[in-house]
């Protein structure tokens, strides 16, 4: 999908419903082919020179990231950059179901097999699949995600397949393959099915590579629920290997699992939600968006009709991109909203896995929205360098992690090869240096453990391999540079790459079936054209940069559109008497006000002070309301106020030879010492305290003068080794984690406490690291007599004279030098297995106030919404800030109409009842949502 690839789903220059098959290449290359030369003016165009020695450095990290796993972790499945090591399920602390992508496979060694080939590696692929053939057992006793091993293994394979037969066809390379990657895959396809036998035909989430399902052995299969995603992220993978095969069964049971989750989308919103029942087909979490969960579900129906050419997919993907465009998409924002009432938004924060979505709209050909959210995670991106997991409404950092994911790498290649725009050149080259600058260790590249301090997490996933680089390297490819036409193959949603010959080749059960019930709609919700790029871009060549012109400081000067929705609940006359932000426990008055609403307040022991509201007892229905309308308000403010409360991470980075500010290790701050958000960062050589523990007068006060002292958690309070290693002369001190294997990966970090007494005496910073990051510090002083660090709020750029004499130093020395150092053996530290006073100290700030929701706990009352664009932007004016996107929004017109015309959105007064019986349903969607992970 190079060249014109942005346009596959469009048919517009071929008759109406034309068999996909025979014109897909044709179709794409009609659809968006011109708009790389009529580029005139906007962003300078980049010159063929510049281009290649971008590609050349993509090629370089990939040697980088893909030489250090070959060489320190595989057959393991994954590196762990830090340490220079493989990662081996079962000899790690578990990360919960981030894990179940790893099957003892060399998972990373399959995700990269077609990656080698588009980036002309023809050779090491070779030399990657007969390793494959050689080593990979698929007969592992594991339980591993069959939504994961389908993207990442079986696409894997069948992508590696793909290019062999390209290559031996060729007539140069692969001529002694025999298709034992396919023999594989379905090996690994027949492991997979025993997942589908549940009634519904929804695949259980997880399963055993040995022992399947059911045996006791299996340790599986009682999982009632699974994401949408996940079980609506296979028919490209199983229809594929069905195809190749001639086994049908894999497709088969793919289009079961499709046609389910369709018979099932909410009738009135056509939506689905994030997670669902595999038994009984109910929704379990019923807010519904574009990103986790659910991603990949639309993705797939979209390319299903691509590679197989069956109406059916692109019919039910236009009818959910209708439901998406008209109630997730709040340009430049794509927000979760309910299934049953799309008009509520769910969240007031996106997560980064929605990055893929611009990318699918240009495969749709809806250009426009595509530009205007890639632009709005750009300027994210350009805040925080990389794309934080979840991030609010307003461009808060929600979720601090970045595991080096790919989509947005994605979005941009798809909109640079749709839009020609030399600007998608210039958003790439700022991907590939921020990778360079803030991902990029000596052993490979490390996952972002967060992105305002710059730490780092000991993770590089396979996905890095199989997505980030081949997009990257085609950003900048020119056709030349790739050894085959990357436009006859279409992407799975880990970049694997699947011929679009499949779709004329074995297709006895390509209606086989499949669901029918199409009836109540009609042509025209179906979108079987593109916008006519031909016309569009030669026209107006700065047609994309006008769209983005008015987002560019969507992102400083940001309006909270998101918000919007709820803020006007309380803005459309029906605000509480009583505003959450001004209750004061302590007025009479607003006690009396409390009463009205049937809010009781209790003061608990502790000092904390808990609401409870009881709506019957409330004066009237519409105090109960204004009462709900507080308990929310209250619940806002409340974790508002947690989360203003939490320090933030503070940093360690490593910056003497060989590390050179490369290894940035996540560290907790101390409630007392110098404070390193509001001083310049502490440097200094590192040295080890005597006693270790720090908790008496030091031994050795001469070796750590003037150094940071390390010092092992545990025996005294940490205030208390603060004091002594201050006393010997430090200049700060870091203490590390007695429980073995502790990593902040795993383990929540915390602040240390002091010791209930006055602190002030302590000067220095304290920092805290978890046992695993601190014995990178261990074991580089194992290795060198001196290593400098520097404690800091964030991360600090590498310094100019480090890299200089980095540069200076021969690449491969350094590598090869820095690699041997980090994976040396963990220093024995002599633990001390005791329980830490301190620990004690660490509990609930007694202030804080706490809410009790055993009557109602409020969310967003849909009894206010109102849908009015007008009233949407008196609103937004009021915040006086929003001028750009207010703008921009402005110019939306709204034509949506009310989804369930039984339901009056703008209705002051809805009777209790159904107010408690909408605000459960909400608690439970709320209740979900805070456990959701990614
Ligand atoms: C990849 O494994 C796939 O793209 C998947 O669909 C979701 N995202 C991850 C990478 O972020």
């Amino acid at each position: 999908m190079s060249e014109a690839g942005g346009c596959w789903g469009c048919g517009s220059p071929v008759p109406q419903r034309a068999p996909w098959s025979l014109v897909a290449a044709t179709t794409a290359a009609l659809c968006l082919v011109s708009a790389t030369s009529v580029w005139t003016a906007g962003t300078a165009p980049m010159s063929r020179e510049e281009k290649q020695k971008l590609g050349n450095q993509v090629l370089e990290m990939f040697d980088h990231a893909y030489g250090n796993y070959m060489e320190h972790a595989y057959p393991a499945d994954e590196l762990m950059p830090l340490t220079c090591r493989g990662r081996v399920r079962g000899q790690e602390p578990s990360r919960g179901d981030v894990d179940d992508a790893l099957g003892k496979f060399s998972l990373t060694l399959i995700d990269s097999l077609d990656t080698l080939v588009v980036l002309n590696k023809t050779k090491e692929f070779e030399d990657a699949v007969r390793k494959v053939l050689r080593d990979v057992n698929l007969d592992n006793d594991v339980v591993v995600s069959v939504f994961e091993t389908n993207i990442r293994v079986l696409g894997g394979l069948l992508g590696g397949h793909s290019l062999a037969i390209m290559l031996k066809e060729k007539g140069e390379y692969m001529q002694w393959y025999n298709d034992e990657l396919l023999q594989m895959a379905k090996q690994l396809g027949y492991k997979l099915l025993p997942a589908f036998n549940t009634t519904s035909g929804l695949p259980y989430p997880r399963i055993n590579l040995k022992f399947g399902i059911r045996k006791p052995e299996a340790r599986t299969g009682t999982e009632t629920d699974t994401c949408t995603a996940c079980a609506g992220t296979l028919i490209l993978e199983f229809a594929a290997l069905s195809r190749f095969t001639g086994a049908t069964i894999f497709e088969e049971y793919a289009r079961k699992a499709l046609d389910f989750l369709w018979e099932k989308r909410q009738r009135s919103s056509n939506l689905v939600g994030v997670t669902i029942n595999i038994h009984t087909g109910d929704w379990v979490r019923k807010d519904s968006g574009v990103g986790a969960g659910i991603d990949s579900y639309y993705e797939y129906l979209l390319k299903a009709y691509v590679l197989l050419g069956d109406d059916s997919f692109l019919e039910r993907f236009n009818t959910h991109y209708d439901a998406i465009m008209r109630y997730i998409s709040q340009p430049p924002l794509l927000l979760d909203v309910h299934i049953h009432k799309p008009m509520l938004n769910a969240r007031t924060w996106m997560d980064a896995l929605l990055a893929f979505f611009p990318g699918l709209q240009v495969l749709k050909g809806d250009i426009r929205p595509a530009i205007e959210t890639h632009e709005m995670l750009y300027q994210v991106i350009k805040k925080h360098n990389f794309l934080p997991e979840a991030f609010t409404t307003d461009f808060r950092v929600h979720w601090a992690q970045h595991p080096l994911r790919p989509e947005f790498a994605e979005s941009t290649y798809f909109l640079y090869k749709a839009t020609g725009d030399p600007y998608y050149l210039e958003v790439g080259k700022t991907l590939i240096e921020n990778l360079n600058k803030y991902a990029r260790v000596p052993c490979g590249f490390a996952a972002m453990k967060d992105v305002r301090t710059g730490s780092h997490e000991d993770r590089m996933d396979s996905f890095f391999l199989a997505e980030m680089f081949k997009y990257l390297y085609l950003l900048f490819a020119d056709k030349e540079d790739i050894i085959f036409d990357i436009e006859d193959y279409i992407f799975t949603t880990e970049a694997h790459l699947l011929p679009l010959w499949l779709s004329t080749t074995n297709q006895s059960i390509s209606k086989k079936n499949t669901t029918s019930d199409y009836t109540e709609l009609d042509d025209s919700n179906f979108d079987w054209t593109c916008p006519n790029t031909q016309i569009l871009f030669p026209n107006d060549p700065l047609y994309a940069q006008s769209i983005r012109e008015p987002l560019k400081n969507v992102v400083d000067k940001s309006c909270p559109r998101g918000i919007i929705r709820v803020e006007e609940s309380f803005r459309s006359g029906t605000k509480p008497p009583l505003r959450a932000r001004d209750f004061m426990a302590t007025n009479p008055e607003h006690l009396e006000i409390l009463k009205k609403m049937g809010v009781s307040l209790i003061h608990l022991k502790d000092g904390r002070v808990q609401l409870v509201q009881h709506a019957i007892q409330a004066a009237s229905s519409i105090d109960a309301e204004d009462g709900l309308r507080f308990m929310q308000e209250m619940i806002e403010l409340s974790s508002q106020q947690q989360k203003e409360q939490q320090l933030p991470p503070r940093a360690v980075q490593i910056v003497s030879h060989p590390f050179f500010g490369r290894v940035v290790l996540t560290a907790g701050p101390a409630q007392f010492g110098l404070d390193l958000s509001k001083h310049k960062e502490t440097r200094g050589f590192v040295a080890s305290s005597k006693p270790y523990n720090g908790c008496s007068e030091l031994t050795n006060p001469e070796a750590v003068m003037g150094k940071i002292a390390l010092i092992q958690r545990g025996q005294c309070m940490f205030a208390e080794k603060a004091r002594n290693i201050q006393n010997a002369g430090a200049i700060g001190g870091i203490v590390i984690d007695d429980n073995e294997g502790s990593s902040s990966d795993t383990a929540p970090l915390f602040q240390m406490a002091g010791d209930g007494k006055d602190t002030d005496d302590i000067k220095i910073p304290m920092l805290f690291l978890f046992s695993k990051e601190g014995s990178i510090i261990l074991d580089a002083i194992q290795e060198f007599e001196e290593v400098e660090v520097l404690l800091s709020d964030k991360a600090k750029d590498r310094d100019p004279e480090m890299e200089n004499e980095e540069q200076s130093s021969s690449e491969n020395d350094s590598q090869n030098q820095s690699a041997e150092q980090i994976t040396s053996s963990s220093q024995d530290v002599d633990l001390i297995d005791q329980e830490s006073p301190e620990e004690s100290s660490l509990n609930s700030n007694p202030e804080s106030l706490t809410l009790a929701d055993t009557d109602s706990t409020a969310s967003i009352s849909p009894s206010e919404q109102n849908s009015d664009p007008t009233e949407n932007h008196e609103t937004t004016s009021l915040d006086g800030e929003c001028t750009d996107l207010d703008n921009q929004l402005q110019e939306q017109p709204e034509t949506e109409e009310d989804p369930n015309p039984n339901i009056s959105w703008g209705k002051k007064v809805q009777p209790i009842d159904s107010i408690l019986a909408d605000w459960n349903e909400d608690i439970e969607a709320f209740e979900m949502m805070e456990k959701d992970e990614l």
